[in-house]
């Protein structure tokens, strides 16, 4: 199978693409970083193909699809997984730019490689997409404003293509990860502050990238004739904190 993993650089996009390629699949990395993915390749050999892609840069996405090398071009699984979250800040503290390259990246971009792959898949009557989503999307939380909306978007948009897709043999699922240590994505929230990225992590028995990496092989290897619509999954030690009263009485 041919695989197009979005942000294959680090975190969950990285850890399936070394279980693919274990598995004799051919992946298509994608990420903005060259030299991360070149270090990959390396490791990984020729069934992991190293591209260029900034999903935000949505002009380019076409030709860079058009591009891939002739054993590389069909797409059989998209696996819409580059995303960031910026700030734990609530909504009236929030910086507006982060907003905006949580939106660019998280909605706009996923919609763009998705727009640029699907048809394809139609035609052949035979894919599958995979958006990485988030319990972000599911439960609010304090400072999830945004990027909690970004993923509501993701859950939504791919429940919608479902039904857009009736008829065809076209698989899609929204896989709702909760907390997940181990990838770059609190440093990246936290601009780069590692302590309290770390802090994010510790006290509690961790689920790691390797862990979903697991889950989307799992996915991928299901059979055709089954569709996971939604699959929320979540650490032991984490859960739902219900809903609260600010009292002025006490
Ligand atoms: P990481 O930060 O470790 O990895 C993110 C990946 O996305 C990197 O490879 C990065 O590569 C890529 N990326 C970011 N922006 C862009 C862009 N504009 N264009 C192309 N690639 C981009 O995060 P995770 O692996 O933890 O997260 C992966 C996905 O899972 C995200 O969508 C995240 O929202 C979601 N998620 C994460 C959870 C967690 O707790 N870790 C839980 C639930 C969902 P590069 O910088 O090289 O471009
Ligand atoms: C990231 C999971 O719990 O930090 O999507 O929102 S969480």
């Amino acid at each position: 199978m041919n695989v197009l993993i979005t942000g294959a650089s680090a975190g969950f996009g990285e850890a399936l693409a070394k279980l693919l390629v274990a598995k004799g699949h051919k992946v298509i990395g994608c990420a903005r970083r060259l030299d991360r993915l070149n270090a990959l390749a390396e490791d990984l050999g020729e069934l992991f193909l190293p591209v260029v892609m900034d999903v935000t840069d949505i002009a380019a996405i076409p030709k860079i699809l058009a591009d891939l090398p002739a054993d590389f071009k069909q797409i059989d699984v998209l696996v819409n997984n580059a995303g960031l979250a910026l700030g734990t800040e609530p909504a009236h503290n929030s910086d507006l730019a982060d907003w905006t390259r949580m939106v660019d990246t998280n909605v706009k971009g996923l919609m763009a490689v998705t727009h640029a792959v699907l048809p394809a898949m139609v035609e052949r009557n035979s894919g599958y997409i995979i958006n990485v989503g988030s319990i972000a999307g599911n439960w609010p939380y304090y400072g999830g404003n945004v990027y909690g909306a970004t993923k509501a978007f993701v859950k939504q948009f791919s429940l919608n293509l479902r039904a857009d897709l009736l008829g065809t043999q076209v698989r899609v699922t929204n896989l709702e990860p909760g907390n997940i240590a181990g990838t770059e994505f609190s440093n990246v929230r936290y601009h780069g502050d590692d302590d309290k990225a770390a802090k994010v992590y510790s006290g509690f028995k961790n689920m790691t990238g390797d862990d979903i990496g697991d889950i989307l092989l799992w996915l991928i290897e299901s059979p055709a004739h089954i569709n996971v619509n939604r699959l929320e999954v979540m650490p032991v030690a984490q859960t739902y904190n219900g809903l609260t009263i600010a009292k002025n009485d006490s």
